[in-house]
């Protein structure tokens, strides 16, 4: 993509409304824009960013077995009177009539909505275990959306339902899902705690959320100190045992109770960037769902439900990832891989060296943006720096003269002057 023609409004003065960095930076970067309290449109920066983290959603979740489907946002509000959720969520569920007066909903999540389906087409115990999945919108009416996409009211959620013959094969699909989690947070270079958690009003008995620590983060999680010095690489735990440590969400930690010594105990801020619960028959016995089981004896599926959150990834990739210049994209998410610079668009030799790049990169299916633009040098290294991409080359007459280019790692800061070639080989090694 060319910088000038692509849709980048960048911002220089940092906006007020924003409290914490990820949210500064998406503005700042032309990433989102506010259009409502808590509802954002999604510029093409920070769009290309969403699609990555989904497509790394859907792959891990493909390569485990699931279906990916997608449920309408808006609801008949039955459903959930058949459920006995109707109240439940308040007035955080929007309601509304349409023409014919007849009560929609705006999903808050969709329980209701995929045993519907799930009844209509599932006839034997033959056909379990299975798992469906979407990412769809939500709408939350949150009392108090704040910190841009992390506490959105509109949101990006990928919500997966999955159904079982009975309680052993849940649960064994339970900390199955733990462990995908797990691998698709690390895929975008996120490292996260798994906590056991409330079910609120999704229900079931058994819950864990998963965070990123980050000190803006909105909750507190207390845990095992093992947890620390895994994370720095000290000591090493098989993934079982790491299961058996504690780690509890506040709500579920007992300062009096705790099987944790104090002085072995940590707390700290978390980004709840997941959850999954184990749901047991709440919906399905609510719903009257029942199959023949292999003797012809009905019984009423299991179930287990599994939640990310998509947009709020986004906010939590930059909480983890970022300095006093800008975003530092992870390689998996980056918008573009590459930044191309040209210091001197019009100079033959710089046009000549950058189109050489751009058009080689592209060709090998690596996303470029190429900054054609007649901007001044510093503003065009502070904005490459700003948005974040793992990889900038720059072009300069006296380097493009040696037949040299300068790249740059936007992670490490490392600056390395190399031939056109030999940088080439690099970005495409
Ligand atoms: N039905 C289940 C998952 S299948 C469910 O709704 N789970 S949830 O309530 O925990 O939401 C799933 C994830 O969505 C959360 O872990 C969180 O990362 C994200 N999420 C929830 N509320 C918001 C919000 N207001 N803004 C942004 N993300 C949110």
């Amino acid at each position: 993509m060319r910088l000038s023609q692509f849709f980048l409004p960048l911002i220089k003065e940092n906006p007020s409304e924003a409290q914490i960095v990820s949210h500064r930076l998406m503005l700042r970067s032309g990433m989102i824009k506010q259009q409502a309290a808590g509802i954002y449109s999604w510029l093409p920066l920070g769009l290309a960013v969403l699609r990555n983290i989904e497509n790394i959603v859907v792959d891990e979740l493909n390569k485990a077995g699931c279906s990916h489907l997608l449920m309408p946002t808006l609801q008949p509000t039955e459903l959930w009177k058949e459920s006995g959720r109707y109240d439940a969520l308040g007035k955080e569920m929007l309601r509304f009539n349409d023409r014919a007066d007849r009560e929609l909903l705006y999903s808050p999540t969709n329980e209701e909505m995929v045993v519907d389906i799930f009844r209509s087409y599932v006839k034997s115990y033959k056909q379990l275990p299975l798992t469906l999945y979407q990412i769809q919108w939500k709408f939350r009416d949150e009392v108090r959306p704040r910190f841009g996409v992390m506490r959105g009211r509109e949101f990006l959620m990928k919500d997966a339902y999955s159904f079982h013959v009975d309680v052993t094969d849940a649960v064994r699909e339970y900390w199955k899902m733990y462990d995908v989690y797990h691998a698709i947070f690390k895929r975008m270079g996120l490292q996260t705690i798994a906590v056991s958690a409330e079910t609120g009003a999704i229900g079931g008995d058994l819950s864990h959320e998963f965070h990123v620590l980050a000190e803006t983060g909105e909750s507190a999680v207390y845990y095992d100190k093992k947890f620390d010095d895994l994370r720095e690489g000290k000591i090493e735990i098989s993934g079982d045992e790491q299961r058996k440590l504690y780690a509890a969400a506040d709500e579920m930690h007992k300062a009096d109770n705790c099987p944790v010594p104090a002085d072995q105990l940590r707390s700290a801020r978390g980004i709840e960037v997941g959850q999954v619960f184990f749901l047991g028959d709440k919906y399905t016995k609510a719903m009257n769902v029942t199959i023949p089981d292999a003797a012809g004896t009905p019984f009423t599926p299991q179930m287990g439900c599994y939640g990310i959150g998509v947009s709020r990834l986004v906010g939590a990739i930059i909480e983890a990832s970022h300095d006093d210049n800008g975003i530092i994209w992870p390689e998996s998410v980056a918008p573009f891989k590459v930044g191309i610079i040209n210091l001197r668009v019009g100079d033959a030799k710089c046009d000549s060296f950058c189109a050489t790049l751009y058009d080689t990169l592209k060709s090998k299916g690596i996303t470029v943006l190429y900054d054609d633009t007649d901007e001044r040098a510093g503003a065009k290294f502070a904005s490459m720096d700003l948005i974040g991409l793992p990889w900038q080359v720059t072009v300069g007459p006296k380097g493009a003269e040696k037949g040299v280019v300068e790249l740059k790692n936007r992670k490490s800061g490392e600056k390395v002057e190399l031939s056109l070639e030999s940088a080439l080989a690099k970005l495409l090694g």
